[in-house]
């Protein structure tokens, strides 16, 4: 058991349990993918204790300053991670105590804190787990981010610039999302009742890392739900989580995670 230690000015409990060494803090953002590292540490606390501190940041344009000191993109999430006599931990990436993009701090989070917890338990679900992280990371986001940003950049404008950017962006918006039932079907062959979980047999890595944008198909409907029950019963397992729901209370409720406006 530590004592106590300090982590961004905030006392940590001393009831830090034995295994761990570290403390990490998550920097992050409302409406953005800094949830699933949010969701991942909580899911670390329920199970095993993990101690863990959050820092929530307000979007704001261009961007948020108070985030680019943390790490010089200033892009959510940011993982900072502190010994137990409160230095920032060296050999980590760029900068001592800082790690950034979401999957590599997705996957330092389970080497360092996971155990046997999100560890596939054969070499098919090792390969799968790591396939599905770089298709989440890479091809599926980005068809829907591409849909997403033609289709939001006329919805969050006032009357009448809405109509005429719509007129302009939607039909672009409208090719992307053409794509994605290919990249659905693909998903739903892939689940079934042995392997539940994108990181195969049990949940991993692969399941936070697609849970950002899957949010995101779900919540904006380019998903048809009842074509992919599979993709939708991933999901809603997902929601009901406890640590997914006390995740998204500690970054501020609901209204601070809108994958449709962006809180716009
Ligand atoms: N490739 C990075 C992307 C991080 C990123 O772009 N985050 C967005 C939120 S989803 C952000 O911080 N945006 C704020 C801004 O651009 O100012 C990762 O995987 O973590």
């Amino acid at each position: 058991m530590a004592s106590e230690i300090k982590s961004q000015g905030v006392e940590v409990p001393a009831e830090i349990p034995a295994w761990q060494k570290t403390v990490p803090t998550i920097h992050h953002l409302e409406h953005s993918q800094s949830l699933r590292v949010v969701w991942a540490l909580q899911e670390l606390h329920n199970a095993k204790g993990l101690k863990f501190h959050i820092k929530n940041y307000p979007r704001v344009q261009p961007k948020n300053l108070d985030l680019a000191k943390v790490s010089p993109m200033g892009k959510a999430p940011i993982l900072t991670v502190e010994t137990l006599d409160g230095k920032p931990l060296p050999d980590l990436q760029i900068r001592d105590g800082v790690i950034m993009e979401s999957k590599l701090i997705l996957n330092w989070i389970s080497q360092s804190y996971g155990g046997e917890l999100w560890e596939q338990e054969d070499d098919t679900d090792k390969r799968r787990n790591m396939y599905f992280q770089e298709f989440a990371s890479a091809s599926l986001s980005e068809r829907v981010l591409f849909a997403m940003i033609f289709e939001i950049i006329a919805q969050v404008m006032p009357f009448p610039l809405r109509q005429i950017l719509g007129l302009l962006l939607n039909p672009l918006a409208k090719v992307f999302k053409g794509h994605l039932p290919d990249y659905f079907d693909f998903m739903e062959g892939e689940l079934s009742d042995e392997r539940p979980w994108f990181a195969g047999t049990k949940m991993g890595v692969a399941d936070f890392c697609m849970e950002y944008i899957m949010t995101i198909a779900i919540d904006r409907r380019y998903l048809d739900e009842e074509t992919y029950p599979k993709i939708k019963k991933w999901h809603d397992t997902i929601r009901a989580r406890p640590a997914y729901q006390e995740a998204i209370k500690k970054g501020g409720g609901p209204k601070h995670y809108d994958m449709i406006k962006f809180g716009k």
